[in-house]
């Protein structure tokens, strides 16, 4: 890997000595910090790892102009527990999250330090735009009010969200707590268990959807998808699936515009390729794959839709742009959208086993690299690091303190692309179930449980030990546990003193809404 020839201290003096002699000037500033995390997006599923099948140059000019990483995991194979241990820089699975419906209540406890907080308390502005799946309010929620506690009560000054995913109720944007456009005449009603009497279900009226389920996915309908949970009222203010992208990117930009003098954090949670996918008009049919495709290239047009008001408000250089996704890749994941029929030689996982939902290596190992113009040297790192780290990483940047309980390393050389010496091992999770990046190796204890769930992905539910060689054997063809009774020793004794009496042999599946 290449190396600058400043370290980050030398980075840090230069920085604070620019900044009390030069406050008057311009630059150089503590540099924004821009998240943005794509949703099931998978290793193979951008051009930069290798795809052949998918072109996506915003993205790819990222990693080839930053560090990209090919040792990167989300800490869980869905959402809710790998963005709650990127913003909370814990381990999920010590407060047992899971996969929310789209009515929970706030998950991260308001009370405990976040990144965003931290980032506020170093001067930050702070924002969050797009998918937010933690949670919102005490219980309870009556989207007609206010909705409290929310992003900003942990940390977001500013925050235009989904609830959850978008193929959950309500379908509606919550711009700072609040239903953007909600007519107070139609309020909104949400119910995960029954209908309201007149609405009409996917189940019941198949004639109304144009999108049909695959598994789950049969309650309300709106803009002719069928979604979870039921939903009554607020038509004003539901979203037009094709046009989220656009509303989005809108919303950075004016989150870009109205804080270009100070220095901010911006975590984007991007909607794609997440089920349902309904790309706008404008991407349609442009992969030859399909919907999941489409999404992908949309996606992509919203990186470079962002990284162009950066360049044209003069903030590219003095802003890291971090591009990640939450969890691994998957097909069918509820929908009947072609995405397995027009897959053809695409490879999601990137030749990885499992995607999201898994144990499997393809289930955490995202694509992840990180731009900085002007200030990083383009980079392949094989380091291994996970996005719980950035917590740590950054107060490195932005000079705040780090609680001594927190799971998240710091390691701002390794994601700056100037040291290799990432993490030995990492704990991973999907849905409770705990397994073990370590070193080159995966490691995998048994568990109870279907070989795969109804979206076809493997789960990574062995009935023995696994050890996998991920550098000889990344498809996790060859478990060599069996053959190598020290390391299968020396690993689980890791595995155990890693998880801490979490590890729970035989979870029970649950079935989730
Ligand atoms: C599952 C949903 C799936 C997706 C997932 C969450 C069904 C049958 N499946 O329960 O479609 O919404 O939850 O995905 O309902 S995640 O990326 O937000 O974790
Ligand atoms: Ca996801």
């Amino acid at each position: 890997m290449k190396k600058t020839a400043y370290g980050v201290a030398g980075l840090l003096l230069f920085l604070s000595t620019a900044c009390s002699t030069q406050r008057e000037k311009s630059a150089p500033k503590t540099p924004n910090v821009i998240v943005i995390l794509a949703d099931d997006l998978g290793y193979g599923d951008i051009s930069f790892y290798g795809s052949k099948t998918i072109d996506t140059p915003n993205i790819d000019s990222l990693a080839h102009g930053g560090v990209a990483f090919t040792n990167a995991y989300a800490s869980s194979s869905t959402s809710t527990p790998s963005r709650y241990a990127m913003l909370t820089g814990m381990y999920p699975w010590r407060d047992d999250i899971k996969i929310l419906p789209g009515d929970a209540p706030l998950v991260i406890p308001t009370n405990i330090p976040t990144l965003p907080k931290k980032m506020r308390e170093a001067g930050y502005s702070t924002g969050a735009i797009g998918k937010w799946h933690l949670g919102m309010g005490e219980g309870k929620v009556d989207w007609n009010d206010t909705i409290r506690p929310g992003a900003r009560e942990v940390g977001f000054d500013y925050s235009c969200l989904i609830a959850a995913t978008n193929d959950r109720v309500p379908t509606v944007f919550v711009e700072n707590g609040g239903v953007v456009g909600l007519d107070p005449e139609d309020p909104i009603y949400v119910d995960y268990e029954k209908n309201f009497e007149g609405e009409p279900s996917a189940i019941d009226n198949p004639e109304m959807i144009r999108m049909p389920f695959a598994h789950g996915h049969n309650n309300a309908i709106v803009n002719g998808i069928p979604r979870i949970g039921y939903m009554k009222g607020g038509h004003a203010a539901r979203w037009v699936d094709e046009d989220m992208a656009d509303y989005f990117v809108d919303c950075t930009k004016k989150f870009l515009q109205e804080n270009k003098d100070r220095p901010f954090f911006l975590y984007y949670g991007l909607h794609e390729p997440h089920v349902p996918r309904v790309p706008n008009q404008r991407f349609a049919g442009l992969s030859g794959m399909g919907p999941r495709g489409d999404a992908i290239l949309e996606a992509d047009w919203c990186v470079g839709q962002l990284v162009a008001e950066l360049k044209r408000l003069d903030l590219l250089d003095n802003t890291i742009i971090i591009f990640t996704s939450d969890n691994g890749p998957v097909l069918n994941d509820g929908y009947k959208d072609m995405a397995v029929e027009l897959a053809g030689d695409h490879q999601p996982a990137g030749g990885l086993r499992g995607g999201k939902y898994s144990l499997y290596d393809g289930g955490t190992h995202i694509p992840m690299c990180i731009y900085w113009k002007g200030h990083i040297d383009p980079a392949v790192s094989d380091a291994l690091v996970c996005q719980m780290d950035l917590f740590a990483s950054l107060g490195e940047l932005a000079g705040y303190s780090i609680p001594d309980s927190l799971d998240s390393r710091a390691m701002l050389p390794v994601f700056l692309g100037r040291s290799d010496e990432g993490r030995d091992a990492i704990v991973i999770e999907n849905q409770g179930k705990l397994g073990l990046r370590a070193g080159k190796y995966a490691f995998m204890p048994p568990y109870a449980g279907p070989l795969t769930n109804l979206t076809g992905n493997e789960l990574g539910n062995l009935d023995d030990y696994g050890i996998f060689d991920l550098e000889a054997d990344p498809a996790q063809r060859h478990n060599i546990a069996g053959s190598n009774p020290q390391l299968l020793d020396s690993l689980k004794t890791l595995f155990l003193d890693r998880t801490m009496g979490f590890y729970r042999p035989f979870v029970e599946e649950v079935t989730l809404k």
